[in-house]
């Protein structure tokens, strides 16, 4: 009797949360699903070092792609094809086999010391090819790099209906918000937080601005930020035409005043160099500042509650 209760309250409770990709295959758009393997798979072509691949993974709730069949293999060599121009080498996880050193040599080879033992940069890396090979190169090199998350382990925040874990609500304003532990440039921080399936902060209201100053003033520092106080929100502008002043507009294409919350910071906006025209929310009162898009600093994620 208890269990058909349990069973019941179930039923009706699930309609009210989305359910996870484990069930709907979907997952952050910007990774693709393999029926086969049953996981979802990012290309990042951006080129790094072996050891900043699981870390970068991990912060998309991936981890590095490890070959563990012919269809991951089958995997790689179709996204290498949607990217003609790129090199030939991705870096992929150690499956524990035995494999051939990848031929084409870097200019200078660091690889070896003079009496022939290994040097500090051993060659023990995995890179999967173009042409669909395992291979094995210098881990000091720089590639781009394959991510994957089997189904049953991708991320979801059935709450805040998001891709992603830490995402923390605050109830006074009914939204979800998330500090990602990585530091990017404005452009690339908006595409991060709409894979997750929220978007670069937009605060609305005084209220929102509170939570934001509690949020910034919780959390930790985002290691390797150019600066710590301040983090990119949602609102940019355009470079303006001979002396007009910059328009700071929302994500949402709002102007601040129209968003719901216009307090600059003292002195700001500055646009100091003349190159500040991306949007970002001070750590020590909470308001606006103008910095130059192109650096890497922290971010702030937002999603409203749907309901
Ligand atoms: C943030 O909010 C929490 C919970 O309400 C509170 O305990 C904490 O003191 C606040 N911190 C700051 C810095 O406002
Ligand atoms: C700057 O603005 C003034 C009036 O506001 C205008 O007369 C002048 O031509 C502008 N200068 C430039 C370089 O656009
Ligand atoms: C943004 O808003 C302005 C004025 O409110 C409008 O003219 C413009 O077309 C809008 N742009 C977009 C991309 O919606
Ligand atoms: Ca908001
Ligand atoms: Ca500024």
């Amino acid at each position: 009797m208890e269990k058909y209760v349990i069973f019941v309250l179930c039923f009706i409770v699930a309609p009210a949360l989305a359910p996870p990709p484990r069930t709907t295959k979907q997952y952050r758009g910007d990774y693709v699903y393999n029926r086969k393997t049953d996981a979802f798979y990012k290309f990042h072509i951006e080129t790094v070092r072996y050891y900043s691949v699981q870390r970068l993974c991990e912060q998309e709730g991936a981890q590095m792609m490890v070959p563990e069949s012919n269809y991951d293999i089958m995997q790689l060599h179709s996204m290498f094809k949607q990217y003609p121009d790129l090199g030939n080498y991705a870096w992929v996880g150690n499956d524990g086999q035995k494999h051939e050193s990848a031929e084409e040599q870097p200019i200078i080879d660091l690889s070896s010391n003079t009496d022939g033992s290994m040097g500090p940069y051993s060659s023990e890396c995995q890179v999967g090819t173009r042409s669909g090979d395992i291979e094995t190169t210098e881990c000091y090199r720089q590639f781009p790099f394959i991510c994957k998350v089997a189904a049953k382990d991708a991320p979801y925040d059935a709450h805040c209906d998001v891709y992603g874990k830490d995402y923390r609500y605050y109830s006074s304003v009914r939204s979800c918000y998330k500090i990602p532990r990585m530091p990017y440039t404005w452009s690339q921080a908006y595409s991060e937080c709409q894979a997750e399936g929220g978007h670069l902060l937009v605060i609305n209201s005084e209220a929102e601005h509170d939570a934001i100053f509690n949020l910034t003033n919780t959390e930790e520092k985002v290691q390797g930020s150019r600066v710590f106080h301040f983090y990119w929100a949602g609102f940019r502008a355009d470079k303006p035409v001979g002396n007009a002043t910059a328009v700071f507009k929302t994500i949402f294409n709002q102007t601040l005043e129209e968003a719901g919350y216009a307090e600059w910071a003292e002195n700001e906006p500055n646009n100091a160099m003349g190159r500040e025209y991306c949007g970002s929310v001070f750590k020590n009162d909470g308001k606006l500042n103008d910095y130059d898009c192109t650096h890497e600093v922290g971010f702030i994620c937002e999603k409203e509650l749907s309901m």
